[in-house]
């Protein structure tokens, strides 16, 4: 069992009950925890923006930007400042909360690229927006030097339980993910920890992931959600598509298990109907990324979002 798993002693068989629950129930009682920790019509928008694509020498099943999978991707080099801050006002113009940068790298590594992305942070923080990173992982000092620039969140997934790990990724393990965590939490950092569903897990590695993330300490202050957008050209380009009901369990469960976090209904949103993503914010997500596009897929248009917002009558929510 990891170490982590132990911490506040959530196990993973508690978890699989919870899982298991008759689903009303689950979200009722999911919806209460929702209301004492948050305000229930207000959601969260984070926008996304790729600011490194493709070429990555990591072999990860599910991933568009992988070297390994032949997705037709155009690799790029990273970007420059200007242009992510040209993105970053328009986000911000169009009701964006926090504007997190992706990179497909494995790990940082020192020089003028890194501190290119550290420039990026300043600028995005400045224009007041939250900001948050996912760079792959990185040690002590790279983490430290993003705090330095005005980093609030670094996003690191676990993607899914220690036990399935290995059939999603073979060119690093759970250990270097959680070691990455830590480091960040060291700088003093929030973290962004989630996973994916539809990896060709079952409950039990959906249980596992929740415990593990509910057991680290502290716990993470986002949790995102996300559903696989299948890829062509990556191994898992015909997984079989994960039910709504499971999605539900899922965000229910964290929401239960991680009473303060942002939990975010992250990708996938595009094959949702609205009746499901609704079921979603009611059993307590309370966060989605906005704008047309995730990292290198699409996502709902800001319209459909502003329509959805509107039925619902949910605000965005704005960090103080
Ligand atoms: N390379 C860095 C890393 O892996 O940590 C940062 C970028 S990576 C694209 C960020 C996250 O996006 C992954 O950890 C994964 O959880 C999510 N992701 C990537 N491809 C996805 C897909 N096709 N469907 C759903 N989530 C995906
Ligand atoms: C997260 O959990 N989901 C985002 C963000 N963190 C970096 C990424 C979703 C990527 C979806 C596939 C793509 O657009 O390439
Ligand atoms: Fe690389 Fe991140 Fe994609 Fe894995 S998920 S292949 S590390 S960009």
């Amino acid at each position: 069992m990891a170490p982590t798993q132990a911490a506040l002693g959530i196990s993973t068989s508690h978890v699989e009950e919870l899982l298991a629950r008759p689903l009303l129930d689950l979200v009722f009682e999911a919806a209460g925890v929702h209301r004492e920790h948050h305000a229930p019509n207000r959601v969260q928008c984070a926008q996304l923006l790729n600011v490194k694509t493709g070429g990555c020498p990591e072999d990860c099943g599910y991933c568009s930007q992988s070297a390994f999978n032949k997705t037709g991707l155009v690799k790029e080099e990273l970007l420059q400042v200007d242009h992510v801050l040209r993105e970053a006002r328009q986000a911000k113009e169009g009701g964006a909360d926090r504007f997190c940068m992706g990179a497909a790298w494995r790990d940082v590594k020192d020089g003028p690229e890194f501190d290119r992305v550290c420039e990026m942070v300043r600028g995005v923080k400045d224009l007041g927006l939250e900001t948050c990173v996912t760079l792959g992982m990185l040690n002590n000092g790279q983490a430290a030097k993003l705090k330095g620039a005005g980093l609030d969140y670094y996003n690191h997934n676990l993607d899914t339980g220690r036990s399935h790990y290995g059939e999603v990724t073979s060119t690093r393990n759970y250990d270097e993910r959680l070691q990455t965590l830590e480091n960040v939490r060291e700088a003093g950092l929030s973290v962004c920890c989630g996973g994916i569903l539809g990896l060709g897990e079952g409950r039990y590695a959906r249980a596992e992931l929740l415990a593990e993330l509910a057991n680290l300490e502290p716990q993470p202050e986002s949790v995102p959600i996300n559903e696989l957008v299948p890829v062509e050209g990556t191994p898992m380009e015909s997984n079989e598509k994960v039910d709504w009901t499971e999605l539900v369990r899922v965000i229910a469960a964290a929401r239960i298990l991680m009473p303060h976090a942002y939990v975010r209904l992250s990708a996938g949103r595009t094959e949702m109907t609205e009746e499901g993503q609704a079921m979603c914010f009611l059993a307590g997500a309370n966060s989605i990324f906005v704008g047309e596009s995730l990292l290198t897929t699409p996502n709902p248009t800001p319209g459909s979002d502003a329509a959805l917002f509107a039925k619902l009558d949910i605000q965005p929510l704005i960090s103080e």
